[in-house]
């Protein structure tokens, strides 16, 4: 390996601008290249952060995949994304990596707007195969010589719709090629039964001679013949069958290739060219090893740095000083609440370390099912288990509990069971973009009849709503908060309700409700609005579905009501709770202050909460401008007491 502190491309990745540089290197050149990607990939990303070990994993997948096909004629589909780093340093973007998901840089995703090599965007797992399905369709039916190829890793395969997809994909018979990126791991080793037979291959020692006969054949030849390819056939034929999937996926009627050593670049080559030649839809399996090549990322045992924040080259430490984070006083009270209930059971979507189930697992892993890249089935799961005496906890980023929504409505809720959906990273989060904000979920899921959501303002509300949460028995919770360190707890001055009033100032102008972990900017707002000598109460409903009844009477007493929320405002706590003042004929104006719908870009929460004009500042003048222009009767005079 060269050295690592090598910030700028040089050698042959300097002269690599777009995948027609990668076409004219020979064998050994590309063996160099791909060292020399994993070093620019190492000394770049240990500044920025981001997905390092999934995209050490793809170096030669990637530069098989662009000598092979004719991108951006011939499409490239990434499943999830979070591995096309190497995309796009071959397709001329090695410039922007020093602005990786930083705000106004480079997306850590494929992006439209960045290349006309890349065309998805969505972030969430699983469905490449079905955008693969549909573009092949396309270019089938407008008789369009074209190529589709989806990358999908094993994670992503435990989703369901990558099954559906093949269900059609085998059925449409359009020419298309699925390379499965089988690395054994999601963010920690994938689970379930597919993941099972696959790992059954790689531990098998005859896999190990496949893949030496297969290299040993192809690396030499990297454009096979039609006689050489049936020697081969015949040969893995005999040996495979005991040992891959190869049954699996022809029973479902697709041509499979494989199992090929995915960080040799000739196999891989020739294994690509094999499958494009075939005119039908086929699996390529190629097998790679997340953080290969960098040796602290091989090593880490939780999930190979699949997406560490700034570390030390040296050591792949991470460089931020630890916190406590929100994701931390949940798991340290779930195992608590899970010592003294036995009914108490955890569920995760493949994400057991980053939500914080991991912590419950070690102490009770017979408790804990990781049920793979399915929030759908953990939702419906969750069910089941509640329907036989449990009471699940089901831990999800907030973002990725939107796929569940049909399973939570009437799965769970119709049902009137008790399970808690647990959402870290709820509202604005930050760097991985648009499509992971976990901004959508008080609207989604606020219209789920008895559905009831907290949203937890510090550690110690954090605790106490979700034992509160895991106490309801008679339908479903959200508990939700936001990502990063916790900040300090922010004591109530009383509880009206389950209202909790955070200040109350003598005059009583406006009521300031702030959900959540806007508690702290309620706070910072309210003293603005006091300089400019205004009386302001803060309010943190706790429980904000369905609105507290309390807040009518508050509102009542205020002139001007304000709302303030980290996810999107049509739908969000401020409708809701204009309606219930409606309902109840309080006529106090409302203003509510939330993020527009809409996809923002990726930056840090700071900066993106700032360009919404989510500050402090930005609130307060406008509050302090909505109340001086309020007319100057009474409360008393414009309301009287019901
Ligand atoms: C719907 C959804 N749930 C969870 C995630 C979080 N996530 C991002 S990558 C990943 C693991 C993917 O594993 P795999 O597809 O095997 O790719 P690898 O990182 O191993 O290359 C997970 C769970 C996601 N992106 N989408």
């Amino acid at each position: 390996m060269s050295e690592r502190s090598n910030q700028t491309a040089a050698g042959i990745l300097a002269g690599i601008d777009s995948p027609g540089d990668l076409k004219r290197l020979t064998a050994d050149q590309l063996v160099v290249l791909a060292a020399e990607i994993r070093d620019f990939l190492v000394a770049k990303v240990s500044r920025t952060g981001g997905h390092l070990g999934p995209n050490l994993g793809v170096v030669e997948l990637t530069l098989a995949l662009h000598r092979v096909f004719d991108s951006p004629r011939d499409r490239l589909l990434f499943d999830t994304g979070h591995q096309a780093y190497v995309h796009k340093m071959v397709t001329g973007r090695q410039d922007g990596f020093d602005r990786l998901r930083q705000r106004g840089g480079l997306s850590g995703y494929p992006s439209q707007a960045e290349s006309e090599h890349d065309l998805i965007e969505n972030s969430h797992a699983s469905t490449a195969l079905s955008y693969a399905d549909g573009l092949s369709k396309a270019f089938t039916l407008r008789r369009e010589d074209r190529h589709v190829v989806a990358v999908v890793g094993d994670g992503a395969l435990t989703g369901g719709m990558c099954w559906e997809a093949l269900n059609n994909i085998a059925a449409a018979k359009n020419r298309l090629v699925i390379v499965v990126n089988d690395n054994g791991r999601s963010y920690a080793p994938t689970i379930g039964g597919l993941a099972d037979h696959l790992s059954t291959l790689r531990l098998n020692p005859g896999y190990e001679k496949i893949l030496d006969l297969i290299k040993d054949a192809l690396g030499s030849t990297p454009m096979v013949g039609k006689p050489m390819y049936e020697v081969l056939h015949a040969v893995k034929r005999g040996i495979k069958d005991a040992v891959s999937p190869q049954p699996m996926f022809e029973d479902l009627g697709l041509k499979y290739v494989g199992p090929v050593d995915g960080h040799d670049v000739q196999a891989m080559e020739s294994a690509l060219r094999r499958a494009k030649g075939f005119n039908a839809p086929v699996i390529v399996h190629a097998v790679t090893r997340k953080g290969y090549g960098y040796r602290p990322a091989e090593d880490d045992e939780a999930d190979c740095l699949h997406s560490p924040g700034s570390f030390s080259i040296e050591t792949g430490e991470l460089l931020a000083a630890p916190a406590v984070k929100w994701t931390h006083v949940f798991a340290d009270e779930l195992v608590k609440i899970a010592d003294e209930r036995p009914d108490i059971v955890g569920i995760t979507a493949a994400m057991a370390e980053p939500t914080g189930m991991a912590t419950l697992a070690r102490k009770y892993p017979e408790r804990v099912y990781d049920v793979g890249i399915a929030e759908q089935h953990a939702a419906t799961s969750a069910a089941g288990l509640a329907m036989g005496g449990l009471h699940p906890i089901v831990a999800v980023y907030a973002t990725f509990l939107n796929r569940a929504f049909d399973q939570v409505l009437l799965d769970v809720a119709m049902h009137r069971l008790p399970v808690t959906f647990v959402l870290d990273r709820a509202g604005i989060t930050g760097p991985d973009g648009p499509s992971h904000y976990g901004i959508w979920d008080l609207s989604v899921f606020g219209v789920v009849p008895g559905l009831r959501i907290a949203a937890p303002r510090d550690a110690a509300t954090l605790r106490e709503e979700l034992r509160e949460a895991v106490t309801i028995d008679d339908g479903p919770t959200i508990v939700r908060f936001p990502t990063g360190s916790v900040a300090a707890d922010l004591p109530a001055l009383r509880r009206v309700g389950q209202v909790d009033v955070l200040r109350a100032d003598r005059r009583k102008d406006v009521l300031l409700v702030a959900v959540g972990a806007f508690a702290t900017l309620g706070m910072e707002v309210a003293d603005r609005i006091a300089e400019q000598g205004y009386g302001v109460t803060v309010a943190d409903p706790r429980w904000v579905r369905p609105v507290p009844i309390e807040l009518a009477g508050l509102a009542r007493e205020h002139r001007l009501v304000v709302t303030l929320e980290d996810g999107v405002r049509a739908g969000g706590v401020g409708d809701a709770l204009a309606s219930m003042l409606r309902d109840a004929e309080v006529s106090t104006p409302l203003r509510d202050f939330g993020v527009p719908a809409g996809f923002h870009p990726q930056g840090s929460r700071a900066e993106i909460l700032a360009a919404l004009g989510l500050t402090a500042q930005d609130i307060a003048r406008a509050v302090t401008e909505s109340v001086s222009g309020l007319d100057s009767e009474t409360v008393a005079e414009r309301q009287p007491a019901p």
